[in-house]
């Protein structure tokens, strides 16, 4: 049922796999591992069966809300600087299972091996950041108006909170919201990726350990399922918090039911990032940066580079430079030395891929390098440069493809770069490439880039986790991880202390 090596990987994390290559449970408080349906977990380089995962029926579903709730009561109390230390403790636990969770993440989605651990350290990143965090949740007072009077802002704990991650970063998008709501005093409910549910288990299992020796069991849980269980976390009054990752349509869906409870939503939704490289740019530095971007993690990141607007200038040598560096880069067992890039996740994405490639023929594309689907087993892919033609003749550009397919436009100049650049629905992550002081300034201001992510000689891709991570437009807005996103899982207090012995009223207004 399983490949050769995730045996391994799933022993070293102690997963354990029942006779019907069924993964067993650890406590249905804090693991919905009743009831649903069975979801199967795929290698996406063989094809084959790694496992599978009891998903969450609606009463074990309740039950576990129900047990975040009655642990945020007790959770909410305890001083920030003492929650950080059970998210110190998860951090410890990541370090030293670093290996084995980088490598179930290439086996389980396909990434490559760097990418895997670079993924777990990010997840360690954010730990230390939170545990830290944990002593710096600042509110400020202000100047009150009246006489003997302080006025002061507090943060204070929100309540339980629902994450909803996608399968590209099966772990850390995960660990950015629940280490930073744990130290804000939240309890979390995780929904992972059904695409990516032996990663959920792997994590979910270190955090028993980490809170279980805090005396903190349930306040971090996890229910496996499918869009069903998304919905009932968005319809669901338990969660003042409805963190979401995923596609523009799934998150207006989970971002619609939220609001007309008046839930709080924290979206981060698609990207359709772009690079632009003027004439004098540093080559290197821009191809080495956009093929990362683009191919890297087979084009499957929401910060991904998905254009590039190139001046006519330097076109015709970054073109080459780009169609030579794709070639030296090796397809294959993600876990395997010297490989780059792994396979797409599903076979669903392979035909994305290939539907992507034969409209943008159709639109007038001419494909410089890649385009074809590899004939073996697993869901492998070329990477792909398309020569495109004008931005506003080429419609398949305006969307994401969750795939590793550049489209490469020319440009005359900053100004129409930063206007097809911006000219999408979607405003995650873009960058430029110039040694212009102007130029990289223009692209900062008011009129450049409107993304949430703002690059000068970095690509697109692999932001660190001490900046608040998000986009604008229909990426959806909300901002996680590091810099203040914490405010997002916590409630905004004002608070008035009168300490004289008068009663004036705020605006010099008299009653009484
Ligand atoms: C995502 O693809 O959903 O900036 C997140 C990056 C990573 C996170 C990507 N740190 O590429």
């Amino acid at each position: 049922m399983s490949t050769p090596h995730a045996d391994e990987i799933l022993q070293s994390l102690d997963i354990a796999v029942d006779s019907s290559g069924v993964v067993s449970g650890v406590g249905v408080e804090t693991w919905s591992s009743s009831g649903g349906e069975p979801i199967e977990s795929r290698d996406p380089t063989t094809g084959a069966v790694i496992a599978r995962v009891r998903g969450a029926d609606r009463a074990s579903y309740d039950r576990v809300v129900d047990a975040a709730r009655v642990r945020f009561e007790e959770w909410r109390m305890r001083p920030a600087p003492a929650r950080g230390e059970a998210v110190r403790r998860l951090g410890e636990l990541l370090r030293a299972h670093k290996r084995a969770l980088g490598a179930l993440i290439s086996l389980e989605v396909g990434k490559i091996r760097s990418e895997g651990l670079g993924e777990v350290q990010e997840m360690i990143d954010i730990c230390d950041f939170a545990v830290g965090l944990s002593r710096q949740l600042y509110g400020r007072t202000i100047a009150s108006e009246r006489a003997r009077h302080r006025l002061m802002e507090q943060w204070l704990p929100l309540g339980p909170v629902a994450v909803i991650s996608a399968f590209n970063f099966p772990m850390a998008v995960w660990s950015w919201n629940a280490a930073v709501a744990l130290v804000c005093g939240d309890t979390c409910v995780w929904k992972p990726s059904p695409l990516a549910p032996l990663c959920s288990v792997a994590v979910h299992n270190l955090c028993q350990q980490a809170l279980a020796e805090h005396d903190a069991g349930g306040a971090l849980s996890l229910c496996v399922g499918g869009a069903e269980l998304g919905g009932w976390m968005a319809d669901d009054d338990r969660f003042p918090l409805v963190s979401f990752t995923g596609s523009i349509p799934a998150g207006r869906e989970v971002a619609t039911r939220v609001a007309r409870r008046l839930g709080r939503s924290l979206l981060e939704l698609g990207g359709n990032n772009a690079a632009i490289v003027l004439d004098d740019a540093r080559l290197d530095l821009a191809v080495r940066a956009i093929t990362f971007g683009a191919a890297g993690t087979a084009g499957q990141r929401c910060t991904t580079t998905r254009r590039v607007f190139v001046q006519r200038g330097l076109a015709p040598r970054l073109r080459e430079a780009l169609v030579r560096a794709y070639g030296s880069i090796e397809i294959g067992d993600p876990l395997a030395d010297g490989v780059l890039m792994g396979p797409l996740v599903t076979p669903a994405a392979v035909d994305a891929y290939r539907a992507a490639v034969a409209t943008a023929r159709e639109q007038g594309g001419e494909v410089l390098t890649g385009g074809e689907v590899l004939d073996r087993p697993g869901n492998f892919v070329t990477p792909t440069v398309i020569a495109a033609p004008a931005h506003d003749r080429f419609p398949i550009a305006w969307e994401e493809t969750f795939a590793p397919i550049l489209y490469l436009f020319e440009v005359d100049d900053l100004e129409q770069a930063i206007g097809w650049q911006n000219a999408v629905p979607q405003g995650l992550s873009s960058a430029v490439f110039t040694e212009s002081m102007r130029a990289a300034e223009q692209f900062l201001a008011a009129c450049g880039s409107d993304c949430g992510i703002a690059n000068v000689n970095a690509g697109t891709s692999g932001a660190e986790i001490g900046g608040a991570f998000g986009g604008e437009k229909q990426t959806g807005g909300g901002r996680e991880s590091g810099s203040d996103a914490w405010r997002a899982y916590m409630r905004r207090q004002t608070a008035t202390v009168n300490w004289g012995d008068e009663l004036p009223l705020a605006q010099g207004v008299r009653f009484l």
